[in-house]
């Protein structure tokens, strides 16, 4: 017997990520909601085809999760600051988000969940690939995990090693529409320490909660952290950890930040990408 009598799931791998039918986020009902919801933590991602929803509509679909974060380095939609556009053309060098990482895991209370829907989609290219991070975790060796029980991650918003070290303003350069969004966070907390094993406050299970913005490992030298922190980063986005969407305009996409990375994938687009992206405020991470 299924375990939901509203909504059909159908996972797209092995690993993670399910494509949910028998919603309609113009016209959405608690009890189909709540059978969503269920599905989004049992699949870490979850995808929606063919919606039609204004911006109005998503703000009040991404207010059933929690409270909307705002970026602290990019500016939203004038009339719908919830909302910030991702944009890509064909020819521009900078994909937002091109890297294996983690929503916001820079901030002490970093993103539970991010919502993407699809306005406008190429023929081909632009798709966004998710990994699972309990799969991460639990495939460790037992002296591995033994070992990392006690660690933290230093994370930075601004300064990633890990994309050539070039800050946010450099990067953005080969996109004007994403560069025109960047703003200062002024005061803002934008480097944060977190556990590097976390656990799930809704699942109860254990993630290895590691991503792009991990610059190092507190109290390790660097000459210690980084060779642990690659093996950490390349052992997470295992090929068969993963799951991979090809959008259409219309399409949804709910990630768990809490359990998954996603890497937004830099290939060649035939045609503009636009997106409307609203992230929700997480707990500080266990
Ligand atoms: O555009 C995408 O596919 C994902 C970009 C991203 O990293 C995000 O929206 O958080
Ligand atoms: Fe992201």
């Amino acid at each position: 017997m299924s375990a939901y009598k509203r909504i059909t799931v159908s996972p797209v791998s092995g690993a993670l990520g399910a494509e949910v039918s028998g919603v309609d986020l113009a016209n959405l009902d608690d009890e189909t909601f709540d059978e969503l919801y269920r599905a989004w933590l049992a699949h870490q991602v979850i995808f929606l085809r063919d919606q039609s929803i204004t911006p109005e509509q998503q703000v009040a679909f991404a207010e059933r999760f929690g409270d909307i974060h705002y970026h602290p380095f990019m500016k939203g939609l004038d009339k719908h600051p919830e909302i910030l556009e991702i944009v890509r053309q064909p020819g521009d060098s900078y994909t937002f988000g091109d890297v294996w990482h983690t929503d916001q895991m820079f901030t002490p209370t970093p993103a539970k969940a991010t919502m993407l829907y699809a306005l406008e989609t190429p023929d081909a290219g632009g798709d966004t690939m998710f990994t699972n991070l309990y799969l991460g975790h639990d495939t460790l060796s037992e002296p591995m995990r033994d070992m990392l029980k006690n660690v933290k991650t230093w994370n930075s918003g601004n300064s990633p090693n890990r994309s050539d070290g070039r800050a946010r303003l450099d990067r953005y350069g080969g996109n004007a529409q994403m560069s025109a969004k960047l703003k200062d966070p002024g005061n803002q907390i934008t480097e944060t320490a977190h556990p590097i094993i976390r656990t799930h406050p809704e699942t109860g299970k254990k993630a290895l909660y590691i991503g792009n913005h991990t610059q190092s490992l507190e109290g390790f030298a660097d000459a210690e952290a980084k060779p642990l922190i690659d093996f950490l980063m390349s052992h997470a986005t295992r090929p068969d950890f993963t799951c991979r969407f090809r959008w259409a305009p219309g399409s949804m996409a709910i990630w768990d930040n809490r359990c998954t990375q996603h890497l937004a994938l830099a290939d060649q687009i035939t045609g503009q990408r636009r997106m409307h992206r609203i992230t929700i405020t997480g707990d500080k991470p266990v």
